[in-house]
C-alpha cells in the first residue's frame, strides 16, 4: 500500500495503527487454543462453544485480509457497488469459510485433540436465516462470487434479530417457531460503531429561503433512530480478498422522547426506546406476495437511507463535497423495490444535505441506481399508500411527487395528448387511495433494469413494463441468475469435487464452464460407476437424514424424487402431490408392473398468512401418512414431508437426488435457483418451460430433461377458456386421483379439510392450471421411471446435467452485471 503523500514535511508523527504492517497472526490451530482456554464458559465444553472458539478463530485468519481489502479499494479510487437488499440468506458461514480460506487441513488439526469432528462442528452453527427463498440466496451467492472474483462489492442488508422462522409440523399442520438465531451471539460480525448513521422518521417539512434568494426544504421535528453497523466479512475463494456484508440493526438514540425526558419520566422514556429497536426485530416471512405493513416501509427506508448515508460519508471523506465523478464511481443495485426507497432519499441527501440542485442531484441519482426486477406475480409487486409515507416520510414523500411530475412531463411528450398513458405510467397510482408504485419509480430512476431469466425479462418486456420498455429500450436487459458452485458443489458435494477434480484439476470451482470437459467421460465405464458410487453414498446420507427428521425410510436403492422450495399454489407442490396419489392408486390397484420403486420429498415454508399453502401442506403430510403406513405400498412408494427446510438442509438434499422437481405454471417462475444446485449436482430435472429451466433444457439438451405441461404463452391463452372440469373428465388417471381426494381416503377424521384444495383444482379461475398439467407431467414421470430403469443410461444422463451446469454458476451471472451494468 503506497502511503498517504503529505503536503508538508511535517514532525514524523506516530504511525497509523490501521495502516503499519504487523505481525502475521498465528496460525488457527494456537488461536484456536486460545479462544478454549480463555474464551469459554466455565463448565463442560459444549460443540457449540467448541464451534463458536472455532469461528472466532477463522474470523481472526481474515481480518489482516479484510482490512487490506478496505485499504486497497479506498486507495486505487475503485468504483464500488453497493448492493442493497432486505434479505441476505446466507445459511452457515464456518463451512464455507474453510473452503474459500483453504483452513480446512488446519482446522482438523486443531480438533484432533478434543474429541469433536470437523462436521459435527459445522452442524452447530446456526443458520443465518435472514432471507424467504430464492431472492435471499442469490443475493448470498452473489456475494461470493463478487469477493471471488475479485470485485470491490459490499452488500447492505438489516440485521433482523429473528430470521425466518422455524417450521415444525404438528398433527400434519405447519406451526412456526421464533428464530432468534443471535441468541449464543455471532462470531463472525464486527460491531463498527464509528460507521453509526441516523435515520429520520415522521416530522413535517418547512422551506426557507437562503441569502442567495435560494429555496430550500428542511425535515424538522423528527423521530431519529440509530442505525448501528454490524460488518460480517465475505471472503473470496482463496484470492486474498475479504469484502464485507453490512448488516444494520436499530437502537434508540440517546434524545430519544425528548419531551417525556422533559417531563422528568426517565423511565418511561427509557422504556419508549423499544419503538425504535422493532425495525429490526424480524425478517418479513412472506416470499413473492403481499407486504403491506407500516413497520416494513420502515424497514425499508431505514437500510435504504443509512446504506446511501454510509457511501456519501466515505464518499466526502475522500472527495469533499464534489460529486461530479459520484456516478462514475458508484453504483447502487436494487435487489427488487424492496430498497427502491433508495431512489428518492439519494436525491434527499444530495439537495438538502450536500446543498446540490435537482439536476445534478438527479444526473447523479439516475447514473447510479440500477434495478433487479424478481417476479411478474401482481400480489408481489410493491405498492405504498400516499397517506402512509406523507405520515412517515413527508420529505421523501414531496421528492417523489417531484420525481413523478418532472418524468410524466417526458410521458407526455412521447406519447401527446394521451391521458390514459399518463394515469397508467404514473408513478402515482390515482384514486380515492392513492399508492406509490415502487417499481414505477425504480425505472424511472435506473439506468439499468434486468429481469433474472431471459423469458422472465422477455415477459417484462412485452407485458408488465411494456411502456417503459418502449420509451427506454436500452435500459432493458437479461442477467439469468446463478449459484455459487463454492458452496453448492464443492463444498456441499465433498465426493463429487473430489471426483472432478481427480479427473479435471481443480480449475472448475471458479470456471465451472470446465465441466463441459465430463462430456468425454460418459462413455467411460470405471469413471460411469465412480459417479454412481458417488451418488449412492450421497443418497445414503439424504435417507439417514430424512429418516431423523421425519420418521421415514427413505431406501437408497429407490429413485429419489425431491422438491424444496417455498410454498406456493404457482410452484405447484399440489401436482406433485396428485402424482403421489396417482402412483398410490396404482399400487393399491395392483398395476405395479412398470413402476420404479420411488421415494418422494416434499419440504419448503409457508408464508403463516397463506391459507392455502399451509393446507397443502397438511394435504402432504396426510398423504404421506397413508402413503407409509401401508405394507403393500412400502417396497413401491415412500413420501415425506421434511420440516424446516432451510438452506443447510439444502446442502444435504441437492448431492442425494435422482429428480429435481421443477414444475411451476409456465410463466410464473422468474427464474428459480434451486433448479441450478440439483442440476451441478447431476440430478436429472422434470420441469415446465418456465423460468431458467428453459435456459437449462438449452444447455443439456432434450434428451437428458423431462419437459412437459404447457408453455408460458398456452397457459395465457387457455386462461381464456379455461375447463378444468371437462380436463378431469376426459383424464382417466386424474378422474381416479379427485374422486380419491373427494371420498375423504386422506383425511378421514378431519372431514372436508381438502374442500377448497378440491375446489381450487375444479375451479375456471384456477391462475395455476394444476388439471391442465396433470397428464403430460404423469407420462413425463413415466418416462423419468422408465430411464431410471437403465443405470447405464441414467448415469450418462446424470454426467451430462452436471457437466451442462456452468452457465449457471452465478460468476457467469455477475461477470455479466460487471461488464455490462456495473461497468468494473
Ligand atoms: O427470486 C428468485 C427467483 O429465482 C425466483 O423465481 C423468484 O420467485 C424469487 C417479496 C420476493 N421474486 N420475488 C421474491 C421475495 C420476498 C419478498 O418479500 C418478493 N422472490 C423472488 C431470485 O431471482
Amino acid at each position: 500500500v503506497p502511503p498517504k503523500k503529505r503536503a508538508t514535511k511535517a514532525a514524523p508523527s506516530k504511525p497509523k495503527a490501521t495502516l503499519e504492517p504487523c505481525e502475521p497472526c498465528d496460525a488457527l490451530p494456537a488461536t484456536f487454543n486460545r479462544h478454549v482456554r480463555y474464551g469459554l464458559s466455565r463448565g463442560e465444553v459444549a460443540h457449540g462453544e467448541l464451534f463458536q472458539a472455532l469461528a472466532l478463530s477463522v474470523k481472526e485468519q481474515m481480518l489482516d485480509e479484510w482490512r487490506e481489502t478496505r485499504i486497497k479499494d479506498s486507495c486505487y479510487d475503485n468504483k464500488q457497488v453497493a448492493y442493497l437488499s432486505l434479505e441476505f440468506l446466507m445459511g452457515r458461514a464456518l463451512g464455507n469459510a474453510l473452503l474459500n480460506l483453504d483452513l480446512e487441513q488446519d482446522s482438523r488439526e486443531a480438533l484432533s485433540q478434543y474429541s469433536v469432528s470437523l462436521e459435527e462442528l459445522e452442524e452447530a452453527e446456526h443458520d443465518a436465516g435472514l432471507g424467504n427463498g430464492g431472492l435471499g440466496r442469490l443475493a448470498a451467492c452473489f456475494l461470493d462470487s463478487c469477493a471471488s472474483m475479485d470485485l470491490s462489492v459490499t452488500g447492505y442488508g438489516i440485521r433482523y434479530e429473528y430470521g425466518m422462522f422455524a417450521q415444525k409440523i404438528v398433527d400434519g399442520y405447519q406451526v412456526e417457531r421464533p428464530d432468534r438465531w443471535l441468541r449464543e451471539g455471532n462470531p463472525w460480525e464486527v460491531r463498527v460503531p464509528h460507521h453509526n448513521v441516523t435515520v429520520k422518521f415522521f416530522g413535517h417539512t418547512e422551506s426557507y429561503v437562503d441569502k442567495q434568494g435560494r429555496r430550500h426544504m428542511i425535515w424538522v421535528d423528527t423521530q431519529d433512530v440509530l442505525a448501528v453497523a454490524y460488518d460480517m466479512p465475505v471472503p473470496g475463494y482463496r484470492n486474498g480478498r475479504v469484502n464485507s456484508l453490512r448488516l444494520w440493526k436499530a437502537e434508540a438514540t440517546d434524545d430519544f422522547d425528548l419531551a417525556e425526558f422533559n417531563q422528568g419520566d426517565y423511565t418511561e422514556a427509557v422504556a419508549c426506546k423499544n419503538l425504535a429497536e422493532q425495525i429490526t426485530m424480524v425478517l418479513y416471512p412472506n416470499d413473492a406476495s403481499e407486504n403491506g405493513k407500516e413497520l416494513r416501509l420502515r424497514q425499508q427506508y431505514f437500510l435504504s437511507s443509512a446504506s446511501l448515508q454510509a457511501i456519501l460519508k466515505r464518499w466526502v471523506h475522500h472527495h469533499g463535497h464534489d460529486f461530479s465523478e459520484f456516478a462514475a464511481k458508484n453504483v447502487i443495485q436494487l435487489n427488487d423495490t424492496h430498497p427502491s426507497i433508495a431512489v428518492p432519499e439519494l436525491m434527499r441527501l444530495l439537495v438538502d444535505e450536500y446543498g446540490l440542485e435537482w439536476d445534478a442531484a438527479w444526473a447523479i441519482t439516475s447514473h447510479t441506481m440500477a434495478y433487479t426486477n424478481h417476479t411478474l406475480l401482481p400480489e408481489a409487486l410493491e405498492r405504498w399508500p400516499v397517506r402512509m409515507m406523507a405520515l412517515m416520510l413527508p420529505r421523501i414523500l414531496e421528492i417523489i411527487y417531484e420525481i413523478n411530475a418532472r418524468y410524466l412531463d417526458l410521458v407526455a411528450h412521447h406519447w401527446p395528448g394521451d391521458g390514459a398513458k399518463l394515469a397508467s405510467m404514473s408513478i402515482i397510482q390515482d384514486g380515492p387511495d392513492p399508492h406509490v408504485r415502487m417499481a414505477y419509480l425504480a425505472i424511472v430512476a435506473s439506468f439499468s433494469v434486468n429481469g433474472v431469466a431471459a423469458l422472465h425479462t422477455q415477459l417484462l418486456k412485452s407485458g408488465l413494463f411494456k411502456d417503459f420498455y418502449s420509451l427506454w429500450p436500452e435500459k432493458f436487459n437479461n442477467r439469468t441468475n446463478g449459484v455459487t458452485p463454492r458452496r453448492w458443489l464443492a463444498h456441499c458435494n465433498p465426493a463429487l469435487a473430489k471426483l472432478l477434480t481427480s479427473h479435471l484439476g481443480k480449475g472448475w470451482v471458479t470456471d465451472l464452464s470446465q465441466l463441459t470437459a465430463l462430456n468425454a467421460l460418459t462413455q467411460d465405464a470405471s469413471f460411469i460407476q465412480k459417479w454412481r458410487e458417488v451418488k449412492q453414498a450421497n443418497k445414503v446420507q439424504l435417507a439417514k437424514m430424512i429418516a431423523k427428521e421425519c420418521g421415514v425410510e427413505f431406501d437408497p436403492s429407490m429413485l429419489f424424487d425431491v422438491q424444496v422450495k417455498r410454498i406456493h399454489e404457482y410452484k405447484r407442490q399440489l401436482l406433485n402431490i396428485l402424482h403421489v396419489i396417482h402412483l398410490y392408486h396404482q399400487i393399491q390397484q395392483g398395476h405395479t408392473e412398470h413402476l420404479v420403486p420411488r421415494c418422494v420429498l416434499i419440504g419448503g415454508k409457508a408464508a403463516p398468512g397463506y391459507f392455502m399453502a399451509k393446507l397443502i401442506i397438511k394435504l402432504a403430510s396426510n398423504v404421506a401418512h397413508m402413503v407409509n403406513c401401508d405394507p403393500v405400498v412400502a417396497p413401491y412408494l415412500r413420501f415425506a414431508f421434511l420440516p424446516n427446510y432451510n438452506v443447510s438442509a439444502m446442502e444435504k438434499i441437492c448431492p442425494g437426488t435422482d429428480v429435481s422437481e421443477q414444475i411451476s405454471t409456465a410463466g410464473k417462475e422468474a427464474s428459480g435457483t434451486g433448479n441450478m444446485k440439483f442440476m451441478m449436482n447431476g440430478a436429472l430435472t422434470i420441469g415446465t418451460l418456465d423460468g431458467a429451466n428453459i435456459e437449462m433444457l438449452e444447455e443439456v439438451g432434450e434428451d437428458n430433461f423431462f419437459l412437459f405441461g404447457l408453455n408460458a404463452e398456452q397457459v395465457t391463452q387457455m386462461r381464456c377458456d379455461y375447463q378444468p372440469q371437462r380436463i378431469i373428465a376426459e383424464s382417466h388417471a386424474l378422474s381416479e386421483v379427485m374422486a380419491l381426494l373427494k371420498s375423504g381416503h386422506f383425511n378421514l377424521l378431519e372431514p372436508g379439510i381438502f374442500d377448497p384444495i378440491i375446489a381450487s383444482i375444479e375451479s375456471a379461475d384456477d391462475q395455476w392450471m394444476t388439471a391442465a398439467d396433470f397428464d403430460s407431467y404423469r407420462l413425463a414421470q413415466e418416462a423419468v421411471a422408465k430411464a431410471y430403469k437403465d443405470p447405464k443410461k441414467w448415469t450418462q444422463m446424470s454426467i451430462r446435467n452436471t457437466a451442462a451446469s456452468g452457465r449457471f454458476s452465478s460468476d457467469v451471472t455477475i461477470a455479466g452485471y460487471r461488464d455490462d451494468i456495473w461497468k468494473l
